[in-house]
Order: structure tokens, then C-alpha cells, then sequence
């Protein structure tokens, strides 16, 4: 009798010291997991707030922030989707890692949002994620960058740029410019600075640029070396494309972050560049610190490439709660700078 109220005893305790272990030691886990990952689990959250409220939920998963372009299509995003517009915006950055990007995606699934937006880091890859959502029934939105599926019913719509035109018309105003210096029929030493390779932006500027470049047979492309849309990479492939190629004419860099590096690499060398100098320099972006160098001559010419597509993003999310038709593809509109119209466009420029 004894032993057995001893053996209840212990299993009740025994229990009970488990439950207690149990909740000691879960949260804590859980806060240092909190403090380790930061907001990055924001992502897991519930949107409770969103159901009181009857917001739109929409999860938006950027795939980095390694750009000025990439911080202001960001921003566009985040100004356009606000609680006021009546959206509850879940954001989610990717830190250029498509794992994460999918990652982000599957989360967004779980939660059930209303709406997943996302600017995919590369073209290939999002068969099997994009299929998930569809059937759990979320409309996708692809914004900047586009996605290459077999079947293009997994996503919406695409709201983004024609970066093959933006090669074309970096490509157009070489031609011109050389006819200007009447250097048409030189041997014109090229090297390019590629961003993500695999990426939109990568694919389309080079082939853009690449089939003007085919009608020259006195254009020469040296090198094209990525250094991934950032500035630090780029400094550093330029120091080594600068030993290597002192015959170069013209550097062609697939975003101003990037043209950003080189310069100073050139800087470094001693190399002249710009208006009069040895290396022309031709961008893609416009962004403001870079029109800045337009305007004063450093940055030849400058094709731009807009990241205002926020308003256009929730333009879609509109219609499709009003179950109107949406347009599978939106292109934004671009220019081109150089010193005569850089500095008109200054005063008015967002980003
Ligand atoms: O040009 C670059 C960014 O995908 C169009 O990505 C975008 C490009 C942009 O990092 O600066």
C-alpha cells in the first residue's frame, strides 16, 4: 500500500516536474531564438491584427537590399501597401538567397495571405513553390525581375521593365556617340560589369546590348565578370580588369551601384573616365547619386531603369478585389540620361 502511493507520488511528480522543466525551458529557448533571429521571423507572425481590422494581407518577399534601386523599389512598395490604403503588409528580405525567397513564400502559404508579392532573385526555380500557392489558391504578383515556368498560370501578373530594351538603348547610344566622335570604325575595347547572373536584369541588359554590339565588328568585349549589383565586388573586379585591360574604351555596368565601385577603382589607377577621359562609362539605373555624376560629366550616359512600381502593385491587388481582368504583364516607362537632360530631372527625381 505504502509503495504503491510512493510509485503514484513519483509519477505525479515525476510528471509534474517535466510540465515544469517544460515551461521553463520553452520560452526561454524561444526569446533566445527571438533575440538570435530578430525580425527576420517576422514572416511567422499571425496577422491577427489584419482580421480586426479587415485589412488586405499581403506578403511581400524582396530579394535583398543590395542596391540604391533595390532600397527605393522597396520603399515604393512599402509606401503603396499601407494599413491606410487598408493593407497589412508582411515584409520579408531575401538577402539575395533564393532558398530564403522560398522559404518566405511557403510562409506566406501557411499564414494564408491574401496576396503574395515577390521580385524573384533569378528567373529559374519557382515551379514547385509558385504551384504550392496556386493551389492553396493566392494569387502572385512578380514584380521588378520575372520568372521563367513552364506554366504561366502560377502567377497573376508581372509588373516590371524591359531590361533586353534598356541593353538595346545602351547599346543605340554607343553607336551614336561613336558616330559623334567619328570613331565609328576604331577598334572599341569593351568590358562589362554584370550584375546576378540568372537575374532579369543580368539576362536582358546583356542580350539587349549584346545584339547591337553584334552589328560592329570593331566592337570588342574584353571581359564580362558579375559582381552581383554591388559596389564593393565591382571595385574590386574593376582593380583587376584595369591591370589586365589597359586598352580599355568603354565600361558598360549592368546598375549604378556597381558603376559606383568601379570609379573609385579607376580613381585608385589613375585611369580617366567620363566626358574627355579614357574609359566612357554607360550605367543602368538613374538613380539620384548617379544622375549627380551625369550631370557632371563622369557618368557618360545613364539608361534608366524605374523602381516606382508600388502603385502599380496595389493598382492590381485593387482589380482583383473587384474581380476585374488585370493585365498579365505591366512594363514601366524609362528614359535615358546624359549632361544635357540629368540635371532637368534632379529637382523631381524620388529615388
Ligand atoms: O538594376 C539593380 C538591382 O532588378 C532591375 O536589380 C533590378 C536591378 C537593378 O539590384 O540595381
Amino acid at each position: 500500500m505504502k509503495k504503491g502511493s510512493e510509485t503514484v507520488k513519483r509519477i505525479i511528480f515525476g510528471h509534474v516536474g517535466a510540465c515544469i522543466i517544460l515551461l521553463c525551458v520553452v520560452p526561454i529557448l524561444f526569446i533566445g531564438h527571438q533575440l538570435f533571429w530578430g525580425f527576420e521571423i517576422k514572416v511567422d507572425q499571425t496577422p491577427a491584427e489584419s482580421l480586426e481590422e479587415d485589412l488586405i494581407v499581403v506578403g511581400f518577399s524582396q530579394l535583398g537590399s543590395e542596391s540604391g534601386w533595390r532600397t527605393a523599389h522597396t520603399a515604393s512598395i512599402q509606401q503603396a501597401l499601407t494599413k491606410d490604403a487598408g493593407y497589412f503588409l508582411i515584409f520579408n528580405n531575401a538577402r539575395q538567397m533564393q532558398d530564403n525567397q522560398i522559404k518566405a513564400i511557403r510562409s506566406f502559404i501557411s499564414q494564408r495571405v491574401d496576396y503574395i508579392v515577390f521580385a524573384p532573385v533569378i528567373e529559374d526555380g519557382w515551379d514547385t513553390v509558385l504551384q504550392e500557392a496556386k493551389d492553396a489558391g493566392i494569387p502572385v504578383i512578380v514584380t521588378d525581375r520575372m520568372v521563367n515556368v513552364q506554366d504561366d498560370s502560377l502567377y497573376t501578373a508581372w509588373i516590371g521593365t524591359d531590361t533586353r530594351e534598356e541593353g538595346k538603348r545602351a547599346g543605340r547610344w554607343l553607336e551614336t556617340y561613336l558616330e559623334q566622335k567619328q570613331r565609328q570604325t576604331e577598334e572599341i575595347n569593351i568590358v562589362v560589369l554584370k550584375g546576378t547572373i540568372g537575374s532579369t536584369a543580368e539576362i536582358g541588359r546583356t542580350k539587349g546590348f549584346g545584339e547591337i554590339a553584334a552589328q560592329h565588328g570593331n566592337w570588342h568585349i574584353l571581359e564580362s565578370v558579375t559582381a552581383e549589383f554591388t559596389a564593393n565586388k565591382a571595385k574590386e573586379v574593376m582593380r583587376s580588369m584595369l591591370r589586365r585591360y589597359p586598352e580599355m574604351d568603354v565600361l558598360i555596368s549592368q546598375n549604378d551601384d556597381m558603376t559606383m565601385g568601379a570609379i573609385e577603382a579607376m580613381q585608385e589607377a589613375g585611369v580617366s573616365y567620363g566626358e574627355g577621359g579614357d574609359v566612357t562609362v554607360i550605367s543602368f539605373d538613374a538613380t539620384r547619386d548617379a544622375l549627380e555624376l551625369v550631370k557632371e560629366g563622369r557618368i557618360n550616359v545613364d539608361v534608366e531603369c524605374n523602381p516606382v512600381q508600388g502603385a502599380y502593385v496595389a493598382e492590381i491587388i485593387q482589380k482583383l478585389e473587384d474581380k476585374e481582368l488585370v493585365e498579365k504583364r505591366y512594363v514601366v516607362e524609362e528614359n535615358i540620361f546624359t549632361r544635357e537632360n540629368a540635371a532637368a530631372d534632379l529637382g523631381k527625381r524620388t529615388y
